[in-house]
């Protein structure tokens, strides 16, 4: 059985208090469990203070057999930086842009731009699969979306990871396997009616919005969108037809991460759980605090509220996790070697 754990952003201290919390315990330089493996959602780096030791322990558990995993947008993200298209001379298939580069700053620092260990990376995150579909469940980084899933085929090798020639086509701009990568590692974004703007955080003018796919209901824009709090004023009323949105057919629970909620967590609907709580944001906007999220699947194929676990950062949810480690399992207060 498996344990789900949602993204880390180079936070690699709640990602060991969350694998302790889970039962795992690091021997030999490797995070173990007697009976269960982590299936990671991706986004290991970017952001954090510790994102080479998350990377080290993700990749380590995977390569152990201990782990599965799927690619996030951002390890996504860091490929194309970090590789050059044949066929426009050499240029980076993500281009290095000053916001580009900003998003990407901290992992370059702590990786060292173009060391060995850089390489070494890009060339694990090149074997990352798009999605799992197990007997039993289903997981991707952030929309499970047939069509895309479709267009994609042609560019998977059987394991859904990306084949080589396939990096330059999915990285260009009005492809329709660029739209399809899009939508499956960042979601599913819809355009605005009547070529409506809002303004993001940044003041940057956006014609898309990020939706709540897996509604089923008939929505409007405003229901759907996943924006920042204090723009959701500036998206319209709306309905939104109905073919649209792809629902999910709900046959197998779905994991996703990647969209940074906040508060407690809980599953989005019967079948469809997201794992994002924004431990990379620290204390959220909303006055929370981010958390790194787990969930215990068993077997299940509706999903339980209390097989979610999760960590937060800092003194105060180290001492609740401690204590409460210690009334349910007194056995690891001997602490591990
Ligand atoms: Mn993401």
């Amino acid at each position: 059985m498996y344990d789900l754990i949602g993204d880390i952003h180079g936070h690699a201290e709640p990602l060991k208090q969350l694998l302790d919390r889970l039962g795992y315990r690091e021997r030999g330089g490797t995070w173990r469990h007697p009976r269960r493996q982590v299936i990671f959602l991706g986004d290991f780096i970017d952001r954090g203070p510790a994102q080479r030791e998350v990377v080290q322990i993700a990749r380590g558990m995977v390569e152990a057999g201990q782990a599965l995993t799927v690619m996030g947008n951002h390890e996504f993200n860091a490929v194309a930086w970090a590789s050059e298209d044949a066929q426009r001379s050499g240029a980076p298939l993500r281009p290095h842009s000053g916001k580009n580069r900003r998003q990407h700053q901290t992992y370059l620092e702590q990786v060292g731009e173009d060391s060995a260990l850089h390489r070494e990376h890009i060339a694990w995150f090149k074997t990352l699969p798009l999605y799992l579909d197990l007997d039993g469940l289903r997981v991707i980084h952030a929309c499970w979306h047939p069509p895309s899933l479709d267009i994609l085929a042609s560019h998977l090798d059987e394991r859904q990871c990306l084949l080589p020639g396939a990096w330059p086509v999915v990285t260009r701009k009005g492809s329709a396997a660029y739209d399809a990568l899009e939508t499956v590692l960042k979601g599913l974004e819809i355009p605005l009616p009547r070529g409506q703007v809002f303004h993001d955080k940044d003041g940057n003018p956006r014609q898309h919005i990020r939706t709540r796919w897996w509604q089923r209901e008939r929505l409007t824009y405003r229901d759907l969108a996943m924006v920042p709090e204090e723009a959701i004023e500036q998206i319209p009323h709306d309905p939104v037809s109905e073919d649209v949105l792809p629902g999910y057919d709900g046959d197998k629970p779905l994991f996703v991460g990647h969209y940074w909620l906040t508060g407690t967590p809980e599953p989005l609907n019967r079948h469809i759980a997201c794992l994002d709580y924004s431990i990379a944001a620290g204390h959220t906007h909303s006055g929370g605090e981010g958390k790194l999220c787990a969930y215990r699947w068993d077997g299940e194929t509706t999903l339980n509220l209390r097989h979610f676990e999760w960590v937060g950062h800092g003194p105060a949810s180290l001492t609740r996790q401690q204590s409460r480690n210690c009334d349910e399992r007194p056995e690891t207060a001997s602490g591990r070697l």
